[in-house]
């Protein structure tokens, strides 16, 4: 084969923009101009959702701060993929930020699991004192063996009961209600204390799981029953308030150990102050999203906890491997 004279000079173009684009060449030292680099970033809630909202809110802070050259492309709505397959891709290194809720998590990095556990936390006070103290910087640190760095945690306040067809006001109430979880085996042990029957699947199937009686009912947070339209199906809600389950921003530790410890630092920083931001939007669309429930007729009760506490016990002996992780948080005060 002849080569044309462009081919040799084509290739080597070629080879300065691949260099300039990912800012390092193969193995060697040489010095290149910074690049721009676009990170990819998950969340499987809507666009407008408070946690989606600080992923934008902390590429805005990134872009600020690099002069544009650190972009984050934020894809809502679970355009990535249901949690169990973008922590996947997040441990692979194909997306660069993750927001998931630290529920699924426990089956890439065990400790995250305490999280899970019911009536943990005494209130949203004792929650962020815990996660922003020792223990819950320690768990972002430990996800790092998991080819994850935990970047911040976000509020998503307590998770309750949501049904067709029938009110839960005590736990009798469930017996053989077939209750969607997320995939967590905590969470499974949970609805069976309550004499449920638990039916982990996808966050994305919940809709249809409810229409077509897979399932009989789900727990979140009232946001969450607000923006994924379950109410439409599924018209009472209990607010048991059984789990507070924060949120967790996770790095793909590939990504991040690509990047200059400088780089590392800026983003760490934007993470960090994208909480408060986040924190805001979520107070005020938790009373928004109660709002919208109560005008689409959505019928909200209070029950007495005491019973579904006294219920979920057994599922604190079950995992005697949290049993120094939870003296710790709740001797936070
Ligand atoms: C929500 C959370 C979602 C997802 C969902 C679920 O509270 O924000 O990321 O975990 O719960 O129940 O699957």
């Amino acid at each position: 084969m002849r080569m044309n004279k462009w081919v040799i000079p084509g290739i080597l173009a070629g080879f300065l923009l691949t260099l300039l684009a990912t800012g390092r060449s193969s193995g060697s030292d040489v010095a290149v101009a910074p690049s721009q680099m676009v990170l990819k970033a998950a969340d499987d809630q809507p666009e407008d959702y408070p946690t989606t909202m600080a992923l934008k809110y902390m590429g805005k802070l990134l872009d600020e701060r690099s002069n544009g050259r650190i972009q984050v492309q934020v894809y809502g709505g679970a355009q990535l993929g249901q949690a169990q397959e973008t922590i996947k891709m997040t441990q692979a290194g194909t997306i660069a930020f993750n927001r998931v809720n630290a529920a699924p998590l426990v089956s890439v990095s065990p400790a995250m699991g305490v999280f899970s556990m019911p009536y943990l936390f005494r209130d949203e006070g004792h929650l962020w004192k815990v996660l922003e103290g020792s223990v819950g910087k320690g768990l972002l640190k430990g996800m790092e063996s998991s080819n994850l760095v935990g970047l911040a945690y976000y509020d998503s306040g307590a998770r309750s009961f949501y049904t067709k067809g029938k009110l839960i006001k005590i736990p009798a109430d469930m017996k053989g209600m077939k209750i969607r979880v997320q995939p967590s085996k905590i969470f499974v042990d949970l609805i069976n204390s309550l004499g449920a029957v638990p039916m982990p699947m996808s966050y994305g199937d919940v809709y249809s799981g409810l229409q077509t009686g897979i399932v009989d009912g789900a727990e979140n947070n009232p946001p969450s029953l607000w923006t994924s339209k379950h109410y439409e199906v599924a018209k009472y809600y209990s607010l048991d308030e059984h789990s507070m389950v924060p949120e967790v921003l996770l790095m793909s530790k590939k990504v991040w150990d690509g990047l200059s410890p400088a780089d590392q630092k800026l983003i760490a920083r934007a993470a960090q102050d994208s909480v408060a931001e986040q924190r805001k939007l979520w107070n005020a669309f938790v009373q928004e999203s109660m709002n919208e429930l109560v005008a689409k007729g959505v019928v909200i009760v209070k029950p007495d906890k005491a019973p579904f506490q006294k219920a979920v016990q057994p599922v604190y002996a079950k995992y005697p491997e949290y049993k120094e992780l939870i003296g710790q948080i709740q001797a936070v005060k």
